[in-house]
């Protein structure tokens, strides 16, 4: 008897809860219940957020049934608080004590709400594959081919076979209009483009999470085509297929080289492309200025790939080893040289509208490559060089700063663990996610689903690794709830994952695909900037607030746009989680 009232029960509130995520549709946000939607371990932390429309709304009686329709756990939610980013109302309910594998229903009479969710063994490990694999399909100059492109074979584009040194980049053994071949490497974004800096931080936080698991990569399966190829010589062992992806952009990044050591800032094309097949580009493409910021993330990348890559592959080490001093002989002598787009527009034709990746501060990428050159010669002179460019004041690490990179290659650990400390009493005091993520205005930037959120669970695995604090990993965990579902818009904002997944990426790949969109990509996330506001259709809500500051619509740019710098961060935070699991 009380199965069926049960089931009866749990129909209606579906059925309601269908409509009400109907009702919506034409928002930006989901129904009342906020929460991971990809799965939890048995014995992770797990709650869900509930909105509620006023601060005097008394806490929501909770009920979960298992999939046979009984019901399993019931309790009541925390008193309400308001967000403190946008004002918005709403309880936390803790529902930690479930501990069994199966598929569950989160329901909330006096919402008449109800969610579905799943606990099971490994939760991440899919998630953590298939954001690895993203960037094999982001690859350019080549055939994605069956079985490796599992639904999503295309031609290849961009052959970058014969690229044109532009103007600005122009020297007297390669002058304006000289051919240069510069093929392979991934395609950076939305756009066709390969921009140096920007895959450089990539290289940078991928290897770095090779070293914190690699036990855990090692065996680690992408069903690419070098995972039966790979082994690059009979004699050394093979190489991990986490490995062997990095190495296809890692060898473009290498024919970014001039002949002198500067490395050019980006391949481009003049203009974006039109959201169409990597085929069917035809717009000439350029190598444009060496800049030092490139030249030094393009020495860092080298000299970590040959300390990484030893076991592997002695002969390219050799000469990774030696692109890397180059470059940096090259930035010593060439300190200040930053990509400013307008200023080289009103100098040198074509005229360049691409993304800039400038930056006018290169301390911290004079301490990365110094660091990273330390550690694979051993030589006290780079050693000394880095100590005087290590920047005074601690940032987190994004493509444009690089600082903390350094400080976890060398161990600096204190800044790292005191600036996660002030977020995460922020977090215990003020967040209405519980999450050491999305508390202020300034929260919601360009990206900041993965500089803001990913970056910080990440370093609350570095931290808990160092500590064993258990304070942070739970907190890692809550980043990667955040991005699965727990969040403001209510959006699992990684393609193909979860109830309610970002479906309609900046993406020319996904958009130029007949079967769409791609799984495993992490999209911007809400920005209170709305640089594309008005642009091509896109419309925020009036008096949308920073933290809803996100639209799952294609030419959102600004929001929902997905790049290799973000996708990184994703995997490394999926993938360190997993593997504690
Ligand atoms: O991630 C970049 C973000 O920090 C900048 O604010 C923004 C505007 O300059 O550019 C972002 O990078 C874009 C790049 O310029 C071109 N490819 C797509 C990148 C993600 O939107």
């Amino acid at each position: 008897m009380k199965r069926i009232s049960n089931r009866l029960f749990i129909a209606g509130l579906i059925a309601l809860a269908v409509v009400q995520v109907a009702c919506n549709r034409s928002n930006n946000v989901s129904g009342p219940i906020r929460m991971n939607q990809v799965g939890f371990a048995p014995l992770q932390e797990m709650t869900a957020t509930i909105d509620v429309d006023s601060l005097n709304a008394a806490p929501c009686e909770v009920f979960i049934l298992n999939a046979a329709g009984d019901t399993v756990w019931r309790g009541v939610a925390s008193a309400t608080m308001a967000n403190p980013v946008s004002g918005k109302t709403c309880q936390i309910v803790d529902f930690s004590a479930l501990d069994s594998v199966g598929e569950y229903t989160l329901i909330i009479p006096s919402l008449s709400a109800a969610a579905h969710f799943i606990i099971k063994d490994r939760p991440y490990k899919e998630l953590t594959r298939k954001a690895l694999r993203a960037f094999y399909y982001q690859r350019a100059s080549m055939d994605i081919v069956e079985p490796y492109a599992e639904g999503y074979a295309r031609k290849a584009g961009h052959p970058d076979d014969h690229v044109l040194v532009h103007a600005s980049a122009a020297t007297d053994e390669r002058p304006e209009g000289t051919v240069i071949s510069s093929p392979g490497g991934w395609y950076d974004a939305g756009d066709y483009n390969k921009y140096i800096v920007n895959s450089g931080y990539t290289m940078g936080v991928w290897l770095m999470a090779y070293e914190m698991n690699k036990a855990y990569f090692d065996t680690l399966n992408l069903n690419i085509p070098e995972s039966t190829t790979g082994n690059p010589s009979p004699v050394t062992p093979h190489v991990p297929d986490m490995l062997a992806e990095a190495m296809y952009n890692i060898r473009w990044m290498m024919t970014m080289q001039d002949l002198d050591g500067g490395v050019y800032h980006k391949l481009t094309t003049p203009n974006f492309e039109k959201f169409i097949r990597p085929d069917q580009c035809k717009q000439q493409r350029y190598v444009v200025l060496k800049t030092t910021a490139a030249t030094l993330d393009f020495a860092a990348t080298m000299a970590l790939a040959a300390r990484v890559y030893a076991p592997y592959d002695p002969a390219f080490c050799e000469q990774a080893a030696e692109a890397a001093e180059s470059a940096y002989a090259w930035a010593l002598e060439h300190p200040e040289v930053y990509y400013d787009q307008p200023a080289m527009n009103e100098e040198f034709k074509p005229e360049i509208t691409t993304g800039a990746y400038d930056d006018y501060d290169v301390q911290d990428e004079f301490y990365w490559a110094e660091t990273e050159l330390f550690l694979l010669t051993g030589e006290k002179a780079f050693q000394e060089a880095a100590l005087t460019h290590r920047p005074k004041e601690f940032t987190p690490a994004v493509w444009g700063n690089v600082a903390e990179l350094a400080d976890i290659e060398l161990g600096n650990a204190e800044a790292i663990l005191a600036h996660l400390q002030s977020y995460l009493d922020e977090a215990e005091t003020v967040s209405v996610y519980r999450s050491p993520y999305g508390n202020r205005e300034d929260d919601f930037f360009w990206g900041c689903n993965s500089e803001g959120c990913c970056w910080r669970g990440i370093e609350c695995l570095y931290a808990y690794r160092l500590t064993g604090d258990e304070k942070y990993r739970i907190n890692a965990e809550r980043c990667l709830n955040y991005i699965l579902g727990q969040n403001s818009t209510g959006y699992c904002y990684v393609t193909g994952f979860g109830t309610r997944p970002t479906s309609n990426p900046h993406h020319r790949l996904s958009y130029s695909h007949p079967k769409g969109t791609h799984p495993g990509f992490l999209a911007g996330g809400p920005n209170r900037e709305r640089q594309d506001a008005e642009t091509d259709g896109v419309k925020y809500p009036k008096d949308v607030t920073a933290d809803e500051s996100y639209l799952d619509y294609q030419p959102s740019y600004a929001s929902n746009e997905v790049t290799i710098n973000w996708n990184v961060t994703l995997f490394a935070l999926s993938a360190g989680i997993d593997a504690m699991q």
